[in-house]
């Protein structure tokens, strides 16, 4: 029997991705020279399509591909994949939740330490040989702060847990009081930030939670307040942000995620007090394996006739 065609829209955990290539008939679109020929050439037969979570896969794309059934991809955040377009067209997408929450819960931690306490400024203090000169000065503390955390999912709900053994008092918002969550709920981001001294995005990206961490929020956070986002650079204001941690109004922020990836604004990388990280949340060894896995097992599974093992 011949292997079934996939189209790849794009990159992911390399070891996987040699699985895949292995198991179908595999066509990259994004190393391809022609793209327009590639899809066309496809069109009367393809029925899959793996893509990564920054890469997504837009209406248009999946309207060249009319024997499109599946799109299988690599990352839990859907928000890149036209979701309206796939529903309406009975094309199923499968993502990668649970095997990556406890790493991105960790880079959010990692990301909160190393802000509050100025991990990667004391990294370059010791480089550069300022120590030489004199010590660095204090920090803030973590310990007793109200962490406020915006999306309690899956991945907020192992940060709150982490936030936990910091000692710290934890509220957050989303679209709905979640009935088994202890913590106080915010019916909005504002109120949240007014009330917290570290704001933590963990919600979906798209349009439901566009620039959900407005301007107001982060001033109400306040001089001494922190952000971070291992969410998506479209839930926060960002040019907002820059302006606010520049004049200081806002204290200082870690970020995963920003706009337009992989370029970070020159306005941003200038400033002292925050710490950039390249959307790495997801990105160890393990889960990266595990999310490539179910990208296998959900093709499998659809070419086998079986149930998708994580059907959005
Ligand atoms: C990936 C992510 O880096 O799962 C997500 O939503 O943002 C990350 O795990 C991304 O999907 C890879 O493109």
């Amino acid at each position: 029997m011949s292997k079934a065609d996939v189209l790849l829209m794009g990159p992911f955990y390399q070891p996987k991705l040699d699985e895949l290539e292995t198991a179908y008939h595999c066509h990259r679109y994004w190393t391809s020279r022609d793209r327009d020929g590639l899809v066309a050439s496809l069109a009367d037969r393809c029925e899959i399509v793996v893509t990564n979570g920054g890469r997504g896969i837009r209406a248009d794309e999946m309207a060249r591909l009319p024997r499109l059934k599946l799109v299988a991809c690599f990352g839990v955040g859907v928000d890149a994949i036209d979701l309206g377009y796939a529903r309406a067209h009975g094309i199923a997408v499968t993502n990668t939740p649970d095997v990556l929450t406890e790493d991105v819960a960790d880079m959010a931690l990692a990301l909160l330490l190393g802000t509050v306490r100025r991990i990667a400024q004391g990294d370059r203090f010791v480089r550069e040989g300022r120590w030489l000169e004199g010590g660095m000065p204090v920090t803030h503390s973590l310990q007793r702060k109200r962490v406020g955390i915006v999306g309690l999912g899956r991945i907020g709900r192992a940060i709150a847990k982490r936030c936990e053994a910091f000692n710290t008092e934890i509220g957050y918002t989303g679209p709905n009081r979640k009935s088994d969550a202890a913590y106080p709920y915010f019916p909005d981001v504002v109120a949240l930030a007014q009330w917290a001294d570290v704001l933590i995005a963990a919600c979906p990206g798209g349009k439901a939670t566009y620039r959900l961490v407005s301007r107001a929020a982060l001033a109400a956070l306040g001089p001494d307040g922190v952000f971070v986002n291992i969410a998506r650079g479209s839930v926060v204001d960002q040019a907002a942000m820059i302006e606010l941690l520049a004049s200081g109004a806002l204290g200082a922020a870690g970020l995963d995620v920003f706009d337009d990836e992989p370029k970070v604004p020159a306005e941003l990388i200038a400033l002292d007090n925050v710490v950039l990280h390249p959307h790495q949340g997801s990105a160890t060894h393990p889960t990266r394996a595990a999310m490539g896995q179910l990208v296998l097992d959900n093709v499998a599974a659809y070419l086998a006739g079986r149930p998708l093992v994580t059907r959005v």
